[in-house]
Parts: C-alpha cells; structure tokens; sequence
C-alpha cells in the first residue's frame, strides 16, 4: 500500500510524475482535507511560503513527515513538529546561488531602470518620446547584508564581482574576509546605499527593517528582499517610497503572499517579483528531487538527507 501524502503546492512535472509513482498524492483545494482522508496523511511536501498552517497540522492525526521544497522554515511550526516526533527537512544548497542572482538582478533592474526602458522600446516610444531618466551606477555602492547566511554569503560574493563593499550584520561576527561586520542594523543602515534583506523569517525578524532603517537608509538608498516580506514593514516602506525618503526597492517577497498591496504594487522607483529567487527549472528540479529522496530515505526508515527537525 502506498503511503498517502498531501502535495501543497505544485512542483516541476517530473518532480510529481516521482511522487504519484510512490504514493497517493492528494492536493487539497480550498475546501481542505476531506475528513476521510486526514487520518491517512502521513506525509506533506509543501513550498518554504506555504509551510504548513497549524490547523492543517492539528488536523493530521498520522502524519509523519513535512517536506519543504525550500529552506525557511518559518512557516511551519516546528517546535509543535519536535513536540509531536513529527521529521521536517529543507533543501539547503541547491538554491543558494539562485536566490543570490536574483538579489543582483533586482539591484540591477532597479538602478539601471531596466523594467522602465524594456516598456519605451517595446511601446514603440524610441525616437518618439523623451528617453528614460538616467538610471545610477552600480560599482562604488555600499552594500549591506541582513542576515550572512550561505545566501548572504553569495550575494557578497557578487555584489564584490561588481565593485561593491560589503558590511553586514547577523547574531554574530562570522569573522568573514573582506566584510565589516555591524553589530546594529540601524548603525548598518546608516553606513551603506544598498540594504539586502537575506536572513529567515519568523518571529525573531518581525519587521526588523522599520522605518527608522528606512530613513537611515535615506533618499539615495534602497532596499532588496529576497528573503521573506515579514522582515520588512510594508507600510513604513510604501510610506518612505512615496514621501522620497528611500531610492528604491527590489522585492521579490511580500508579507502576505500572494496579495501585494496597493501602495507597493504603485510605489514609484520599485521592481517587484512573485516570489520567483530559486524558480530555474534546474534549481527547482534539484530541490525537487531532494523533497523525494527525503520523502523516500523516510518511508524506507533510511537516514533523512537533509533534515532539520
Ligand atoms: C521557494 C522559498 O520559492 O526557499 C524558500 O524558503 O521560499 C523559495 O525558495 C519556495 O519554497 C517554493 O515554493
């Protein structure tokens, strides 16, 4: 008999064509687990956004294993995991360098203009109309790093690549070459241009970047999110951006996903992704084969490649 699993969010093709072959998938729609079934659940592959809601996992009697098809965790309540032996794994690796490129796309995008000047060339507007404003230089920024994890670490990586110093700031010093560490995220804002926000979401990071960080960051500065919106208060953001008292900002995550809302959707001097840093179709088939083989190593009462709980 196979295992029955929920699948919360879609994953690549082949990716699912894996999961159907080793167990009974159920996709659960608005109307949730039909009550027959939840007591079969034993396992959940879901997305790092989606985690699992509480109710969801109250609702689970069996369940075994969740599955993360990314690396936060902050949506999924794992000290209730811990409680109830329930194993919980991530695909760390496989979409660092990913997640690390879309920081400098967004970086680049923005202060290149690039979204702004696709549209004249494609509207027909060349030769027409007044060219977009000049956009500002890259190299000589001042780079700041919420949270140097190994996906801050590649993002510093790059931004270096590109002319830009580095200053960070995280629980501790990581003793890194080449990167000053900065002890207070006001006292880091205040010394840098360019605020990436890459550390884990969660209670702990609650609106760290607030609009005093905002402000400290000031006229010339922006702000890239490419790592969940609920480090970031939306609306000390979209009221810094409209009043001119932040340069930009390059967002790939939102607090309350997928709904964006208005005053960031028309927030003028901004690029916005839908949560789009680890989607190539390699990294997402390399982080789908991982949620497999943990899926499998469990089931097959094998060691868990990649767990954290
Ligand atoms: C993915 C993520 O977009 O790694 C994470 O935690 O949020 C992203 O990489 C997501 O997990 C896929 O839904």
């Amino acid at each position: 008999m196979k295992p029955e699993i929920l699948l919360l969010e879609p994953m690549m093709d082949a990716i699912e064509k894996q999961l159907e072959a080793a167990y009974v998938v159920h996709r659960p729609g608005a109307a949730g687990v039909p009550a027959d079934v939840a007591p079969r659940i034993r396992g959940i592959a879901t997305g790092g956004g989606t985690g699992v809601p509480r109710p969801l996992m109250d609702s689970l009697p069996g369940l075994e294993i969740i599955a993360i098809n990314g690396i936060g965790t902050d949506a999924v309540d794992l000290e209730e995991a811990r409680r109830r032996g329930i194993r919980v794994t991530t695909t760390p690796g496989v979409l660092t360098d990913d997640v690390a490129d879309m920081a400098m796309g967004l970086l680049l995008s923005l202060l290149r203009g690039l979204p702004e000047s696709d549209r004249y060339v494609r509207a027909g507007a060349w030769g027409h109309a007044p060219a977009p404003p000049l956009g500002h230089r890259v190299s000589g920024r001042r780079m700041g790093i919420l949270g140097m994890g190994h996906v801050g670490q590649a993002i510093a990586a790059r931004a270096r690549g590109f002319g830009i110093s580095i200053a960070y700031t995280d629980r501790c010093d990581k003793q890194l070459p080449g990167c000053v560490f900065v002890p207070e995220l006001l006292a880091l804002a205040r010394g840098v241009d360019t605020l990436v926000v890459a550390a884990s979401g969660g209670a702990g990071s609650r609106n760290l970047v607030n609009a005093a960080v905002l402000e400290a960051l000031g006229p010339e500065g922006v702000l890239i999110n490419i790592a969940r919106g609920s480090i970031v208060d939306e609306t000390a953001l979209a009221a810094a951006l409209a009043a001119g008292k932040l340069g930009g900002a390059g967002l790939d995550v939102f607090a309350h996903e997928p709904d964006v809302p208005e005053t960031l959707r028309t927030a003028p001097r901004t690029v916005l992704q839908p949560h789009r840093a680890s989607a190539t179709l390699e990294t997402r088939l390399a982080m789908g084969e991982l949620v497999v083989a943990n899926l499998a190593a469990h089931f097959a009462r094998r060691p868990l490649p990649s767990p954290v709980v």
